[in-house]
């Protein structure tokens, strides 16, 4: 049976804004406080939508979740009327209305770990939200990213949901951002890649400044609850200074598919011992080569990767043979990177193309394409299992184009989200879509 790699996108919400919510993603500090566009930014997430369906590969979506979270203001003791608890969170401190309306969701890459069927001992996808607890705004998101993924992948026979790890540190996950998948072919047994920032065994050799938001006690925990066997699992430490240097997610230095693994020559704690564990798994499993894409330091600069997000490119395939790289425009406008990029698609390795992309009012939150997608394999019967409502084609990437003309703000800013029009509006953009995805609008 054919298999396919599809991206689920994560549609922006219409309460996109820049609250500076998250420590150690350099561009959500940095742009705090501009005014966003929230109509423009979900504008560009579909338009990449349509880019990768142009190219001939299959296109899903994930629904924004419904913001702002009243249950969560709510629970922290803001009560009334509408206009009260807005006003009442905003002036107590603008970060909790901000964090209870960020669109953060959009980032799907953060929602779950997911494992292909040929990868699981019941011959499932298995699903684990993620639980997100490093950052307050995001550990929000976890129990609607479950139930909007049940709600989609909703077939017992196919499809294994599990519940996110426990909330706590000791446990902290934040999904496929840190996870990859390689193999020879979709539908064959692949290799899992976890990669963590620290372990609670090993505080000493945590990162200084920054948060880790992976520990390894949960890409265990994920690996098992998947039952993903030992000669089939590679858990890799992240170089805990270039978690220093921005490097909040191993998305942001490093990204694979199929039997190629592109990554910055600092990315890793011990970067020969992965290569040296990778071979071996790997030799059991193909004859095939496995290309180790390294970019050395001398041509891109940790900062420069951060700046551009050259890895948090989606490496697609184009073919049997062909890969492409779909990439932020910041990265034709970083000098280094263009040059580097320009020079690889002419290497020995299977990246032909880059298609560069326009996703800036993502990206200034610190979100490129990569983190902008789940990626899910699945077979032909496992697709057609799919709530058909989150599969896209053309016309359904105009509809939704339609509903977002329509609906969602031109502009936001911090202080508008304790507007009760704004908080009206964003409702109506929540309710046209709850219409078009046919879901409950409180999901
Ligand atoms: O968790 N930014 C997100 C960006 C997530 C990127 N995802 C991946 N790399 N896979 C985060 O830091 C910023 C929100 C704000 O500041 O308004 C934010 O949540």
């Amino acid at each position: 049976m054919k298999y396919y790699e599809i991206n689920f996108d994560g549609l922006v919400g219409p309460s996109h804004n820049y609250a500076g919510l998250s420590l150690g993603n350099l561009a959500s500090k940095n742009n705090a406080n501009l005014t966003s566009t929230p109509k423009a930014a979900a504008l560009q997430g579909l338009e990449k939508m349509r880019t990768l369906i142009k190219l001939g590969l299959k296109q899903g979506v994930l629904p924004p979740l419904a913001r702002p979270n009243l249950t969560t203001l709510q629970q922290l003791g803001f009560n009334g009327d509408i206009e009260q608890m807005l006003k009442a969170a905003y002036e107590h401190e603008p970060a909790l209305l901000a964090s209870a309306y960020s669109a953060s969701n959009m980032w799907v890459a953060n929602a779950a770990t997911v494992s292909a069927s040929p990868d699981t001992q019941d011959n499932k996808v298995n699903f684990t939200p993620a639980n997100l607890v490093s950052q307050f705004h995001r550990s929000i998101e976890a129990v609607q990213t479950q139930r909007n993924l049940k709600h989609i992948f909703n077939n017992t026979h196919f499809f294994h949901h599990h519940d996110p790890l426990p909330a706590h540190q000791h446990f902290a996950d934040e999904g496929a951002a840190n996870h990859t998948r390689l193999t020879p072919e979709y539908g064959k047994a692949g290799l899992s890649l976890f990669v963590y920032g620290q372990s609670i065994k090993e505080p000493e050799n945590a990162p200084k400044k920054f948060p880790a938001r992976q520990t390894l006690e949960a890409c265990q925990a994920i690996a098992r609850a998947h039952q993903l066997t030992a000669e089939q699992t590679v858990y890799i430490k992240q170089n805990p200074d270039v978690i220093d240097a921005g490097v909040f997610h191993n998305d942001v230095i490093a990204v694979g598919n199929l039997n190629v693994l592109f990554y910055h020559q600092d990315a890793f704690e011990d970067t020969k011992a992965v290569q040296t564990e990778l071979n071996e798994k790997w030799a059991k499993i193909s004859d095939k080569p496995l290309y180790f894409v390294e970019v050395p330091r001398e041509q891109v600069s940790v900062s420069d990767a951060v700046k551009s997000y050259l890895f948090n490119t989606q490496l697609i395939a184009l073919n049997d043979n062909e890969m492409a790289l779909i990439a932020p425009t910041e990265c034709q406008q970083t000098l280094a990177v263009h040059d580097y990029l320009t020079e690889l698609v002419n290497l020995d390795n299977p990246i032909a193309k880059v298609v560069y992309q326009d996703v800036k009012q993502s990206m200034r939150n610190g979100g490129g394409p990569a983190c902008l997608r789940l990626r899910v394999c699945l077979n032909e019967a496992e697709l057609a299992a799919v709530n058909p409502n989150f599969v896209l084609d053309e016309a359904k990437i105009d509809a939704l184009k339609v509903i977002v003309e329509q609906h969602y703000p031109e502009t936001l800013d911090l202080a508008s989200l304790a507007n009760v029009d704004t908080y009206q509006q964003i409702q109506k953009a929540n309710q046209a879509l709850a219409e078009f995805f046919e879901i409950n609008e409180e999901f």
